[in-house]
């Protein structure tokens, strides 16, 4: 089991996934999808249902950073996903999840050893600034709306869209997933579930579904004794944002339901959130989870 009293170390996270597959041969698969700039593993794991031909469900997190919640509530929803599964909702057990804990692992190191508020990857092309947003550099309105062309913004959008391993690698591995159904970011901190798209205020034209769905896993939270999280586009509610995992994952990797959480807080500690709060925020966003799996398990 891994403590949900701190934040974790990445070598102390992907020794976690290890384990899960030691225990729980059965369900439990890993696997490296690419590499980062400096070289480490972009680890996954699979929680499978077993059967043939089952829809999946695909979580990432941690693509800033510094948003250290995104990554400990990711693995508080795994952990749950994998042990006591017959105590888990049926429509949960005949889908496969996908989850990748870290997507940024060099930046979540660097948060650790030197910088606790770096956001961006760790690439380095010259002598100016370090880092590129991984999430402005899909390849969706690259370069557009709320995003930046200097390489010391903290949302650079890179050399050319997929110009970063990160990325690349992510979208990569999306298009190999059969009857992918739901793609879920993980970020923090506003409280925020944000459903596409995000490059502009535009919808798809079964945005009334997605926020159907986003409004029941909202409100999902609340009945459980979680905080409150807003649901709206990103330009609506937030900001525009164009170039990221989401949008990708809808307009081009035809995933239905995709979704951008924004877990803890409101403000009050931001991405400084106390480790006190891993667990009431792993509870929450495994409730919302529930809520959008069974959506994905339905749909067609
Ligand atoms: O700016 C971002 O990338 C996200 N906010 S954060 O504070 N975590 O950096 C919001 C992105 C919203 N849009 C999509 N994810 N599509
Ligand atoms: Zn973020």
């Amino acid at each position: 089991k891994l403590s949900m009293d701190r934040y974790h170390r990445l070598s102390v996270i992907h020794d976690y996934l290890s384990s899960l597959v030691e225990m729980h041969p059965d369900t439990v698969s890993d696997g490296t999808l690419g590499f980062s700039w400096e070289g480490r593993p972009l680890k996954y794991i699979k929680i499978s249902s077993g059967k043939d031909d089952s829809k999946a469900v695909f979580i990432d997190a941690g693509i800033h950073a510094r948003e250290w919640i995104s990554p400990a509530a990711v693995l508080y929803v795994t952990q749950k996903l994998t042990e006591k599964r017959d105590k888990l909702p049926k429509e949960l057990l005949d889908l496969d999840f996908y989850i990748v804990p870290v997507l940024n692992p060099d930046g979540y190191e660097y948060t650790h050893t030197t910088k606790r508020l770096w956001r961006k990857n760790r690439s380095q092309r010259g002598p100016g600034c370090q880092g590129i947003d991984l999430n402005r550099n899909f390849d969706i309105y690259w370069a557009g709306k709320g995003t930046s062309r200097h390489e010391c913004s903290q949302v650079y959008v890179g050399p050319a869209p997929f110009s970063e391993p990160e990325s690349l690698a992510i979208a990569d591995f999306l298009m190999t997933i059969k009857n992918l159904k739901a793609y879920i970011s993980v970020h923090s901190y506003s409280q925020l579930l944000l459903l596409p798209y995000s490059y502009d205020s535009v919808k798809p034209s079964d945005y009334e579904e997605l926020k159907e769905t986003a409004d029941r896993a909202a409100e999902s939270m609340v009945m459980a004794g979680g905080e409150y999280y807003q649901v709206g586009t990103s330009p609506d509610i937030l900001y525009p944002a164009s170039g990221s995992s989401a949008d990708w994952a809808k307009a081009v990797a035809g995933v239905k339901y995709s979704y951008t959480f924004e877990l803890r807080d409101t403000g009050k500690h931001g991405f400084l959130l106390p480790a006190s709060q891993i667990i009431p925020t792993g509870k929450e966003f495994f409730e919302a989870i529930k809520v959008i799996a069974a959506a994905a398990a339905r749909s067609h």
